[in-house]
């Protein structure tokens, strides 16, 4: 069984379509997932996903989204990834943010902001009617995608993002590069899609929710430009090769993950943003 068992892939719904559609008895279907390693609720949860109307034997409540970790038995303050070693500067429960440093090298910094430079630009934020993307007040840096496993450094970074996470490099978005001159800021926001607004549908149907941000430094700005939580007072500074990282398993404000960029006072501020999705993002 894999580790990823108890999320409801397309192959998954393809298969519990096909088995409905030869007319085969939903409790047959969820004691055939069941040798497999689904637990019963997961099971019948995905076995409504795709029939709805079903009559099952219990009503199901949508089992907990799993969301991106880092393995962090208590106590541990510093991770080997690949042989990369990464410190756990700082821990929050809710909302979920870890603080690590050192996860990338200065080289690596460096490499990244040359890779993106010559394709920045305006940044641009979703367009919540539409699902599309549009230059607002809110965010005044400059930025650009990379596409996943675009260079060798892109891979070799998102490899450790994944087993850092546990998170399958797939199931990522592209990398993000934003560049922040003096003044520039990107007032608080929430990274997942607002369920009300009627875009989100469209946006959804590429690998589901946001479930986890990685903010990683480029570089140190001079002065402010620091990664803030509004909701719990929290003000995270932005150094060099250091990532902020936090999660939130539904798109409610409840998760506590409200953030933003704070304005840059002097020098200006490089970060990479990798967004885990809840499934495969293509
Ligand atoms: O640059 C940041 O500190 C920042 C703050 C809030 C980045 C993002 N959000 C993001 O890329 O989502
Ligand atoms: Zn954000």
């Amino acid at each position: 069984m894999s580790v990823y068992a108890q999320q409801i892939t397309d192959d998954l719904r393809q298969w519990l379509r096909s088995q409905l559609d030869a007319g085969c008895r939903p409790d047959d279907i969820v004691a055939a997932m069941r040798t497999s390693g689904w637990s019963e609720p997961a099971a019948l949860y995905a076995l409504k996903e795709v029939q709805p109307g079903a009559q099952l034997p219990v009503d199901i409540q949508a089992p907990a989204t799993r969301v991106p970790e880092p393995a962090l038995a208590e106590g541990v303050n510093l991770i080997d990834v690949d042989g990369h070693p990464v410190r756990v500067l700082m821990t929050m429960k809710h909302p979920r943010v870890v603080l690590f440093g050192g996860l990338l090298t200065d080289e690596e910094c460096d490499a990244l902001i040359e890779e993106a430079r010559p394709r920045l630009a305006r940044s641009e934020t979703v367009v919540n009617a539409t699902g599309g993307s549009e230059v607002n007040s809110a965010r005044t840096s400059d930025g650009m995608f990379f596409l996943r496993g675009e260079s060798p450094l892109i891979q070799r970074i998102e490899n450790r993002i994944a087993t850092l996470l546990n998170w399958p490099v797939k199931w990522g978005e592209g990398l993000q590069v934003l560049h922040y001159r003096p003044g520039a800021e990107y007032k608080p926001h929430h990274d997942y899609f607002d369920p009300a607004h009627s875009g989100t549908d469209a946006v959804l149907r590429r690998g589901g929710q946001r479930v986890g941000t990685l903010v990683m430094y480029l570089n140190t700005p001079a002065r402010g430009g620091s990664t803030t939580f509004p909701d719990v007072a929290l003000e995270v500074a932005a150094f060099k090769g250091n990532a902020v990282f936090f999660s939130y398993d539904k798109p409610q404000i409840s998760t506590r993950t409200l953030h933003g960029g704070a304005p840059v006072v002097e020098g200006t501020k490089w970060v990479a943003t990798k967004w885990l999705r809840e499934r495969e993002f293509n």
